[in-house]
């Protein structure tokens, strides 16, 4: 078994992108399979059912205190491992506020996912004072960098898609679709800190294509509350994870 960690802010997408990869996945064509690996994530997965599809509406930020953590299993017949994929979704989880249990798991993680939200002020060096912890606490910490595979994930990318060629970008190159975006300290330290990486832009709502239109799968409601369109196209729900597999095979 292989353990992949999915580390992001509050709000960077965890939750609806996980909800959206077990809910969408018999929509792609992969041999992938993926299974909830806890009872809680049973529940949670029951939980999002009904609030995604059913009532199209995203879930309430977590709450303080209140997050559940997601775990899931992925086989596919080809591949010689089982993979489990976990992440700790709860309210704030910044590095600071990680446990030594959870630093511990994300440090012995063999690969890690990490959420960028570019919404989010200093989220760069967010993301730098994480990786540095999850580093200390990695198994081979004497060496001069991380070398285990990382995907940084631009996360609910279709607000920087607006038209048919941003789609095509996104899809053709998405690691240039999203090195354009970040700032050029974050690739450096990147560049310097991560051995092994790459990065895609991640929609778990997706967007709306028409002939060619591309229009937003998500809308406010009356209540100025965000809601979803079902018919979205998500953008890179599973292909982070299979770089990430493939990585270490
Ligand atoms: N436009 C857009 N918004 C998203 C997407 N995913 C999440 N969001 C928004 O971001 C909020 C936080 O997402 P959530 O998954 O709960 O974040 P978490 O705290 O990291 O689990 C949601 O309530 C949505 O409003 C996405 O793919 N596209
Ligand atoms: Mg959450």
């Amino acid at each position: 078994m292989k353990h992949i960690g999915l580390w992001g802010p509050s709000s960077s997408g965890k939750t609806v992108w996980l909800a959206q990869l077990y809910l969408r996945l018999h929509h792609l064509k992969t041999e992938w399979k993926v299974f909830p690996a806890t009872s809680e994530t049973q529940r949670f997965i029951e939980l999002m059912r009904s609030l995604i599809v059913d009532q199209r509406r995203f879930p309430d930020g977590t709450l303080e205190g209140s997050g559940v953590k997601i775990e899931y299993e992925f086989a596919h017949p080809g591949h010689p491992d089982k993979l489990h994929v976990f992440t700790e979704d709860r309210a704030g989880v910044l590095s600071e506020r990680l446990g030594d249990a959870e630093l511990q798991a994300f440090g012995e993680a063999h690969g890690l996912m990490v959420l960028l939200d570019l919404e989010r002020p200093n989220y760069a060096s967010e993301v730098r004072r994480t990786l540095e912890r999850f580093f200390l606490h990695a198994r081979d910490s004497k060496q001069d960098r991380d070398m285990r595979p990382v995907v940084f994930c631009l996360s609910k990318a279709d607000r920087r898609i607006s038209d048919h060629s941003d789609f095509e970008f996104a899809h053709r190159e998405p690691e240039e679709f999203v090195r354009r975006q970040l700032e050029p300290e974050l690739l450096e330290f990147v560049n310097q800190y991560c051995g092994r990486h790459t990065y895609f832009p991640v929609s778990a709502v997706g967007v709306q294509i028409d002939f060619g239109l591309v229009r937003p799968a998500v809308y406010y409601d009356e209540r100025l509350s965000l809601r979803l369109l079902n018919e979205g196209v998500p953008v890179h729900l599973l292909t982070p994870f299979e770089w990430l597999f493939e990585e270490l095979r």
